[in-house]
Parts: structure tokens; C-alpha cells; sequence
């Protein structure tokens, strides 16, 4: 089945020999990254109604797809870390021995390709030739994953050059099987370098690049090679001289990261010269320099956004990074002008369309039912961004002055606080938690612990992991290492309104977080870590919106509420045992110390 192959590398001829008699397709294909066979792909998709072309005016060169409506998110419960031992994976996978799980997908992958074709994919995660970069091959047999992956990462023939005859490259393997949610695994192998996802068809289960290999796998690359996978952005801020700072920041699914990774200044900053550039929106790998100080890349090529609540007011730079060479997936397709259309991308839906599920849907009548999926998604090549930034394809990546965790917390967390130090940051990372969203399959809305919102995505064990953020601190010159902050877009008011107006307005609270890395700004000591004094936080523009009062009330650290927080904390670090690292458990007793009546 391999004659011809573009590469001599044996452990992926051996591989790949393997895993096609498995699967046993009709013909086999490698993606070559050209555009030619991109095109030719494209059309065969649309010839079988796989993806449909949209408004070539509108918008060139844009496919519309539709995943099974059993099929339209990340399935947590069906995602397993697979090491030698459940004590590896910790109490927060789900894990099963790598032996077993193995048959177990084998069986159900047998024969699966069969009238089918097989394409494999050289991917490059990060730029080609970046020290930061790692390489990954995704056999598939959907097209869609194909023209998806073409986006997210640098695919093709350059990626296997790069490789050579070298041996580390992640395995990955897609089956689409009968998209059975009943049989849908989604399993990592992190001791054997290897992903295999049958049965699904959607976004982050089946292109493998992203939260399989990019954080799942990597992070445990990145314990034992001694770097970070994070769920993050990256983002540079550049003030009115000409000087860009760098942040990073983890945000839970549907929390926000790429739209404060694309964000407008308020009219007040543009002004005075501040611009935003975006690095990446999701995911940021992390190393330190020769310099002492931590740098990241993106490890992507692509924003796989959600697609509700992008609009022209919210995220400009990401509908405008949609309109051309994008693929929707689950979006509504307006009929009238054969384009797309999803709830809040304006005040006029359309009266002619089709809804995510493929059924005839009419914005004026069918009020009660979206068009658009809650987790419908754009997949947008990086290079369309407006405020893509200059650094993008920097191999060495950025450097890092902050790190920003935060969550969807309607009370308890303020609008922004500061750790004390490192090992506090840290701290301050493991406690996260957060309302969950549509991103993944479950409840909507029930508050959750995410730690560094990783739960879904850590490789291994979560008490590793932050033993491993302890680790890379205590390698840092405390004056070189980002400083750590936390913040809160989503507190609520009694009348459940948001308290603070969010989106590009958000700059102002980078902007303070920014002056205390500097040691710029003042701050007050409280029991969870250094907050703003209200003055500090620039609200000129927001009259009418918000007052020095509403922003101390959003300030506000409410003991009574961290400690009954503290208890779900107590609760949670339990899960992990003597394996907690001592400096956690003595933060927290810092913290219900400082919480006490
Ligand atoms: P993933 O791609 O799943 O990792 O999501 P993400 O973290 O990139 O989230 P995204 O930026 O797509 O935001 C998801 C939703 O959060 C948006 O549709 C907005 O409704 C909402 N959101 C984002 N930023 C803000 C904000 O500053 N304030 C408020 N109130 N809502 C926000
Ligand atoms: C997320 O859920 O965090 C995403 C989308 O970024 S997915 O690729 O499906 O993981
Ligand atoms: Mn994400």
C-alpha cells in the first residue's frame, strides 16, 4: 500500500504498514500540503455533499459542513489516558490499560476504511524547523479532517523532510467508523506517543493536532523534557512607545481566550497608540530561553473558534478572519444569499435557512430552537487575522511577562487579583473553577474545579502537573518569571447581569496587570492576593456602564464565600492524596487561614 512513499522514515513506513492492514482501506493518499490536491479534496467533498461551497463573493473559497447532531462536541466521559498505570493518569482521566484499550480499538478499527480512502497527514505543530516545534502523522479516512487539519497545522511534504529518519513524531489514528456514540473512544497513549479517536467526526475529538497531541500528549512531553503545554492564549499588548509585552492566559472552553486574543482597544487606548496583536487563541507551548525568560509559541496555524456571539461589535478580527478559506461546521446556513448565520451575529436572522441539524429553520418564527449549534465552529486560517501578530511565526516564540488564569465564576472571584509569588500562582492556577459550557457534552452552567483549565487536557497526573509548574518556577529568576494573576469577566449582579462589561474593554485590566510586572502600580493585600484599588483600573469611556462603586463591588473579596470555597478546595485536593505537592496544601492553609472569622 506504500509504494511511492514521499518519506523512508522506518518507524512511519512500519507504523503506517501496520495501521492501513488494520484498516484495510480502498486507496491510500498523502497530503502533500499543495493546493492543487487541497482543491481537488474540496471538490470531492462537495461532489459527495460531504461540504457545501458557500457565496463565492461573500465568502471565497468558505465550506459549510454539518457533523451528526450526536456529534457536535468534545466527549470528556469517552476520553481516556491510557498509561501503564491509573496512579499516571490521576484521579481527574479516565484511564484504562493501555493493553485493553488497544484491542478494544483495534476491534472496532478493523476493516473501518474499507471502501474508503486513507489519507495521511504530515503535520508540523509550530513553525517548520522551530526548536519549539513537534511533528505529528494523523491517518484519517474524512475528508473534513483533512481540509480542517490543512488550517490548524503546517501539513505536507515539508514536514516530513523536516523529520527525516527521526523517531519522534506522535501516531494518530482516525477512524469515523459509524460515528457511534455508543463506540466513540477518544484514547492517548502519552507513553507511546499515540492518539487514536474512532467513531466521531467532530473538531477537537477527531483533529488529532489540537487538544489530543498539542496538550494532552505534549504536556507529558513537556514534564519529562522539562517545557509546558498549556490551554492558553498568547497575546502581545503594544503601548503608545512602541514596546509589546507578551501575555498568556488559560481560560476554560467557551471562556473567552479568543476573543481577548483578538480584542479591540476601547476608543480611549486606540488613541493613545495601544494595539493588540494575537499570537495564538487556544494553545501555547512554553520554554525558557537562553535569556532565563519562559518564551511560547502557538503550536497552531488556525483558530477553531466558537461561532455564536461573534460579531462585528464583540470580535471584529475573528468574523473577519472567517470570511474567506474557512470551514463552519454546524452553523446555520441562510439560504437567501448562501451564507452563514449564527444566533448574535447580528439582530437579522434569516427567514430562508437551514438549521445546524439540516432542517428548514426561519429566524422570525423558530424562536425557541437555534440556528446555529452552541458549539458551532469556524475554522480560520491564522494568516486571514487582521491583528495577526508579527511574531507569529517566530521559532524562538514570545516572551512572557504575565500569566492570566480565569473562569466563568458568577461569584466569589473578583475582576483581578495577583499572586503573591510563583508557588501562590500556582496555587491560584489549581483552584480554578469554572460554570461549564457547550464545548463539551454534559451539563450547562454547574461550577466546576479546572484546574489551569486543563482538566480535560492533561496528559497525566494533575498533581504531577503542578508539582511540574513548581519545578519550572524554581528554574526561573524569580525577577525573569511571569508574574501570575487571576481574573473574572462573568460576575454577576442579583438581577444576573454581567458586572463588567468585558470584551475589548478587558485591555483595561491587562493594562493594570501589565504596570504591577512592571512594579508600576500600587496594589492592596488582601486574604486571596494584591487587588487593584478601584482608581487604578482605567473606566474613562465606561460612563453610564461603570462607576467606582460597581468596580469595588466587583473587587470585593467576600471571606465568608473563599471560605466555604476553601472547602470544595479541601474536597478536591483530597482526590490526589500524598501526591499533592506540600506547597499547595500549605497555600491552602495559607489561604484558610486568612479566611478565618
Ligand atoms: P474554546 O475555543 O472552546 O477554547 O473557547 P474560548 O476560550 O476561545 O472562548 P471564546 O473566546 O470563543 O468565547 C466564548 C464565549 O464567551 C463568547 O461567545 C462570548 O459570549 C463569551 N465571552 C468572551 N469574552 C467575554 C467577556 O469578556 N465577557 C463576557 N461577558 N462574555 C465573554
Ligand atoms: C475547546 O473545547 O477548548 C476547543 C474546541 O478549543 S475543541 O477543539 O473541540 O477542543
Ligand atoms: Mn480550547
Amino acid at each position: 500500500m506504500l509504494n511511492n512513499a514521499p518519506t523512508k522514515n522506518p518507524t512511519i513506513l512500519s507504523w503506517l504498514e501496520e495501521k492501513l492492514a488494520l484498516v484495510n482501506p480502498d486507496k491510500v493518499v498523502w497530503i502533500d500540503g499543495s493546493e492543487e490536491q487541497l482543491e481537488a479534496l474540496r471538490q470531492e467533498a462537495i461532489a459527495t455533499g460531504e461540504m457545501e461551497k458557500l457565496n463565492e463573493e461573500k465568502l471565497p473559497g468558505c465550506l459549510l459542513h454539518r457533523t451528526k447532531p450526536n456529534d457536535v462536541a468534545r466527549v470528556e466521559a469517552r476520553t481516556f489516558i491510557c498509561t501503564p498505570t491509573e496512579e499516571e493518569a490521576g484521579p481527574t482521566n479516565h484511564w484504562m490499560a493501555p493493553a485493553d484499550c488497544y484491542k478494544m480499538l483495534y476491534d472496532i478499527a478493523r476493516d473501518s476504511y474499507k471502501g474508503r480512502t486513507a489519507y495521511i497527514i504530515p503535520y508540523s505543530m509550530g513553525p517548520i524547523g522551530s526548536p519549539l516545534a513537534k511533528i505529528g502523522i494523523e491517518l484519517t479516512d474524512s475528508i473534513y479532517v483533512v481540509l480542517n487539519m490543512a488550517i490548524m497545522t503546517r501539513v505536507g511534504q515539508k514536514v516530513l523532510d523536516t523529520l527525516g529518519d527521526d523517531n519522534d513524531w506522535v501516531r494518530g489514528l482516525h477512524c469515523k467508523c459509524d460515528v457511534d456514540p455508543e463506540k466513540r473512544y477518544i484514547c492517548q497513549f502519552p507513553q507511546d506517543n499515540t492518539i487514536i479517536s474512532v467513531n466521531s467526526a467532530y473538531g477537537g475529538n477527531v483533529l488529532l493536532g489540537k487538544k489530543c497531541f498539542a496538550l494532552r500528549i505534549a504536556s507529558y512531553q513537556g514534564k519529562n523534557e522539562g517545557w509546558q503545554a498549556e490551554h492558553m492564549l498568547i497575546l502581545g499588548v503594544e503601548n503608545p512607545q512602541g514596546e509589546t509585552k507578551y501575555i498568556c492566559a488559560a481560560f476554560p472552553s467557551a471562556c473567552g481566550k479568543t476573543n481577548l486574543a483578538m480584542m479591540i482597544p476601547p476608543e480611549g487606548y486606540k488613541k493613545k497608540g495601544y494595539k493588540v496583536w494575537t499570537v495564538g487563541d487556544d494553545i501555547a507551548w512554553i520554554r525558557k530561553g537562553p535569556d532565563g525568560r519562559l518564551y511560547a509559541i502557538n503550536p497552531e496555524n488556525g483558530f477553531f473558534g466558537v461561532a455564536p456571539g461573534t460579531n462585528m461589535k464583540s470580535n471584529p478580527n475573528a468574523l473577519i478572519s472567517t470570511q474567506k478559506g474557512t470551514i463552519f461546521t454546524n452553523v446555520c446556513h441562510n439560504l437567501d444569499d448562501n451564507t452563514v448565520w449564527w444566533e448574535k451575529l447580528d439582530n437579522n436572522p434569516p427567514e430562508h435557512a437551514i438549521d445546524w441539524t439540516g432542517k428548514p429553520w426561519n429566524g422570525k418564527v423558530d424562536t425557541d430552537r437555534p440556528g446555529a449549534h452552541p458549539n458551532s465552529r469556524f475554522t480560520a486560517p491564522a494568516k486571514n487575522c487582521p491583528c495577526l501578530s508579527p511574531e507569529f511565526e517566530n521559532p524562538n516564540g514570545v516572551p512572557i511577562s504575565a500569566f492570566v488564569f480565569g473562569g466563568r465564576r458568577a461569584k466569589l472571584a473578583p475582576l483581578v487579583y495577583q499572586s503573591r509569588d510563583w508557588n501562590h500562582g500556582v496555587f491560584v492556577g489549581s483552584i480554578m473553577a469554572s460554570e461549564t459550557t457547550a464545548a463539551a457534552t454534559g451539563a450547562v452552567g454547574v461550577v466546576r474545579r479546572d484546574p489551569m483549565a486543563m482538566l480535560p487536557f492533561c496528559g497525566y497526573n494533575m498533581a504531577d502537573y503542578w508539582q511540574h509548574w513548581i519545578d519550572i518556577g524554581a528554574g526561573l529568576d524569580p525577577e525573569k518569571a511571569p508574574k501570575i494573576f487571576n481574573v473574572n469577566w462573568f460576575r454577576k449582579n442579583e438581577n444576573d447581569e454581567f458586572m463588567w462589561p468585558g470584551y475589548g474593554d478587558n485591555l483595561r485590566v491587562l493594562e493594570w496587570i501589565l504596570k504591577r510586572c512592571e512594579g508600576k502600580v500600587d496594589a492592596r493585600e488582601t486574604a486571596i492576593g494584591y487587588l487593584p484599588y478601584a482608581e487604578d483600573i482605567n473606566i474613562e469611556g465606561l460612563e453610564g456602564e461603570v462607576t467606582l462603586d460597581s468596580l469595588r463591588a466587583i473587587l470585593d473579596v467576600d471571606k465568608a464565600l473563599w471560605r466555604e470555597d476553601a472547602k470544595g478546595i479541601e474536597e478536591f485536593y483530597a482526590k490526589f492524596g500524598d501526591r499533592l505537592p506540600k506547597v499547595l496544601r500549605e497555600e491552602l492553609d495559607i489561604l484558610e487561614a486568612n479566611c478565618a472569622e
